[in-house]
């Protein structure tokens, strides 16, 4: 209804624009659909605004999901860090990730301070399970670092 007023009264076939619209209106939804089983949906202990990684697939640690590394900004070296509620250090362990952020990509290095190779993940994506071969492939119990891209952006970022 708001194109229409901009474009003025010269428009003499409204019927026709409308219909345009919503072929596209149709279009895009019927890509939206077909796109939704792809994107993974946020897992419930990965808050908005944070990136998490987990020890095992399926983003969880030891069968828990709420056992977490969560970060809103970066973690230069993991070895410090613990999934929530366990001993089991973020050193060479994540199986699983998501990116959580509102606008942010989230880049993954498997060392420490942003070293060696890495992947990233742009907002609500994420990857739940490092094991089965498809990207990323070859970091299981691997990483070291991780970034929002405000932070650092490897070459090639
Ligand atoms: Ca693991
Ligand atoms: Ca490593």
């Amino acid at each position: 209804m708001r194109e229409y007023k901009g474009r003025g009264p010269r428009r003499k076939k409204p019927g026709r624009v409308a219909m345009g619209l919503w072929s596209i209106a149709g279009v895009m939804g019927g890509g939206l659909l077909f796109a939704a089983p792809a994107q993974a949906a946020a897992p419930t202990d990965c808050p908005p605004t944070y990136a998490c990684l987990w020890g095992d697939t399926a983003f969880k640690t030891g069968g828990a999901t709420a056992s977490v590394i969560k970060l809103k900004q970066y973690i230069p070296a993991l070895r410090p860090f613990s999934y929530y509620g366990t001993s089991r250090t973020g050193h060479d362990s994540a199986s699983s990730v998501f990116n959580n952020g509102s606008t942010d990509t989230a880049y993954f290095f498997k060392n420490e301070n942003h070293g060696g190779a890495w992947f990233k993940k742009s907002t609500n994506d994420g990857d739940s399970d490092f094991t089965n071969g498809s990207p990323p492939g070859s970091f299981n119990d691997s990483l070291d670092s991780v970034y929002f891209a405000t932070l650092f952006v490897p070459i090639g970022g």
